[in-house]
């Protein structure tokens, strides 16, 4: 075993986007691409040597290969022990708490979450600090950076392949690498904050549930908490093993993707809960018996009824919410006197609030919801919480959401995505929409005046930095909102996502279908930013 340096040359297109790196897998078999960016997250971090670096994936194509790169090369810069999760696994939740665990300097994840996996899928990479959370941009910028102007990089050569299968520690060089059990450290923290015995309760009385694993990195863990220490029947957990291909699914859990488990909850003998969880385990979605919770309202459900929890028995110090997420949450906060936020999409803006104690739960309608156990989004958590939820109040979840917006009022909320469209064409419709500010702003549709134009912008509260560009939002004075943004995830041309949000405090409306009770907004959204001129799409590829 020897260090070399290697002698490399940029590649072009590695920004990283809402979360980390994300390729198809073919862009990171190339010759020395993993390396250069492996290479040049570690010339963005200083004072790591013989520090601790947590790694770990969840388990899709390329995440062998690609932990032994990064074993090889964090041994020649000098790093004195990885920890790794057997058999490369990790959920990103389960990363970070290991990283706050063991007071890891950082860590660096294997995922491309959501997206498509196997060799023709996706793979990505991101990064996470010493909180547990992923890199701010601050550091994501300077990863970056590093990558253009990156002329070599370091690796152990002739290093032997180390057996991620046994628990235990070996050495490679100078480091230790240590193997441990993927799920102990994340059950363990469950364990601290909810109330198992009341969960285990829960299932004794005959409560059903199903968990739809999606052949994502959720099923060992999901099998060891709700099955083993909650009790709950074999067979809960449905396609429980970890494929490197997701079983060739879309590892998303919203309603298109998850149709299996909607199917399960909208058809005969229904169980009373369902829940899913997406590739790496940060994403979850909610489902009663025929019913369908929009993360936007689990949110504001689990922040009114966090008391029932023993984590958050005490209050909350406050709730943020991504911008595109509808204001319930905002709702519960108020009621409760607490302090709300808005923030951009992705999760690293979360991080600053969480570490400076203003909030205790946060929350995106991309199916991530999250607190200050860990510095991610966590799937298994908000379905744990859920479970809590019930076995306190033993209402259906149709009958809590009712309540909830019978004393809160609704926002119907939906999100139409436009998957795969040109991204020329994407950004001039974009770029249409920021040229009629002036001109929207106070217009009546309808019964509805538009309030305010913008592009969104985020003032960071802690730390001053400011993230311009964010989304552009049409705020209407009676509460709705139009949001379009372009997604930071996609692989292929360019994503449209247009986020669609209307309050109703009318008992009678809330009975609504969302689709239906948002009609004219979306049929507004179309006028105003000509959808279909530019796409060329009649439809959404998804609606959730
Ligand atoms: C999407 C979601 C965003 C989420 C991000 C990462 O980003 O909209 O809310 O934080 O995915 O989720 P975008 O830029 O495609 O809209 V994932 O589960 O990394 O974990
Ligand atoms: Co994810």
């Amino acid at each position: 075993m020897s260090l070399t340096v290697v002698a490399t040359r940029p590649i072009d297109g590695q920004k990283a986007g809402t979360s980390g790196l994300r390729k198809k897998v073919a862009v990171f078999q190339q010759a020395q691409y993993l390396e250069n960016f492996v290479q040049s997250i570690f010339n963005a971090l200083t004072d790591y040597q013989g520090q601790t670096l947590v790694v770990g994936g969840d388990g899709r194509y390329y995440n062998d290969t690609a932990i032994q790169t990064i074993l090889a090369m964090a041994a020649a810069n000098g790093f004195g022990r990885v920890l790794v999760g057997q058999n490369g696994i990790l959920s990103t939740p389960a990363a970070s708490a290991v990283i706050r665990h063991h007071k890891a300097f950082g860590g660096i994840i294997l995922s491309a979450s959501h997206n498509m996996g196997g060799v023709d899928g996706d793979f990505g990479i991101k990064y996470n600090i010493n909180n547990g959370g992923p890199a701010p941009e601050k550091i994501t910028d300077a990863i970056y950076a590093c990558t253009q102007v990156i002329e070599s990089y370091k690796i152990l050569s002739d290093s032997p392949a180390v057996d991620l299968s046994q628990l235990g520690s070996t050495q490679l060089g100078e480091m230790t690498v240590e193997v441990i059990d993927s799920v102990a450290i994340y059950a363990d923290l469950m364990a601290s904050l909810f109330d198992f015995e009341q969960i285990r309760a829960l299932f004794a009385s005959g409560f059903r549930m199903r968990f739809d694993a999606m052949h994502a990195v959720t099923g060992p863990y999901a099998k060891t908490i709700l099955e083993q220490q909650l009790n709950a029947p074999e067979g809960t957990v449905l396609n429980a093993t970890p494929l490197p291909d997701f079983g060739g699914g879309h590892p998303d859990p919203n309603l298109t993707y998850a149709h299996e488990l909607v199917d399960i909850l909208y058809g005969e003998d229904a169980p009373d809960f369902g829940a899913a969880s997406d590739g790496d385990g940060d994403r979850n979605m909610i489902l009663g018996r025929g019913f369908f919770v929009t993360p936007s309202d689990s949110l504001a459900v689990l922040a009114a009824n966090a008391q029932l929890v023993p984590a958050y028995q005490q209050g909350l110090a406050g709730i943020a919410r991504s911008m595109p997420t509808s204001a319930a949450a905002d709702r519960v906060a108020a009621k409760l006197g607490i302090p709300s936020f808005e923030t951009p999409t992705g999760w690293k803006f979360f991080g600053n609030l969480l570490d400076a104690g203003q909030v205790t739960l946060c929350g995106e309608e991309s199916f991530g919801t999250g607190s200050n156990h860990v510095r991610e989004k966590d799937g298994l958590w908000a379905v744990l919480f859920w479970l809590n939820v019930l076995a306190a109040r033993r209402q259906s979840v149709a009958d809590i959401l009712q309540q909830h917006w019978a004393e809160f009022g609704r926002n119907f909320y939906t999100r139409h995505d436009y998957e795969g469209v040109d991204s020329a064409a994407a950004k001039q419709l974009m770029d249409g929409l920021k040229g009629q500010f002036a001109s929207l702003t106070g217009q009546s549709f309808g019964n509805r005046t538009v309030q305010l134009c913008d592009d969104f912008s985020y003032t960071d509260p802690v730390d001053g930095s400011v993230s311009q560009g964010q989304g552009v939002r049409i705020l209407f004075a009676d509460g709705a909102r139009l949001v379009f943004r372009l997604s930071g995830t996609g692989t292929e041309g360019a994503t449209l996502r247009l986020y669609i949000e209307a309050f109703s405090t009318d008992s009678a409306q809330q009975q609504q279908d969302a689709q239906t009770a948002l009609a004219d907004l979306i049929q507004l959204a179309d006028q105003v930013a000509g959808i279909q001129r530019w796409t060329g799409r009649a439809e959404p590829s998804v609606i959730t």
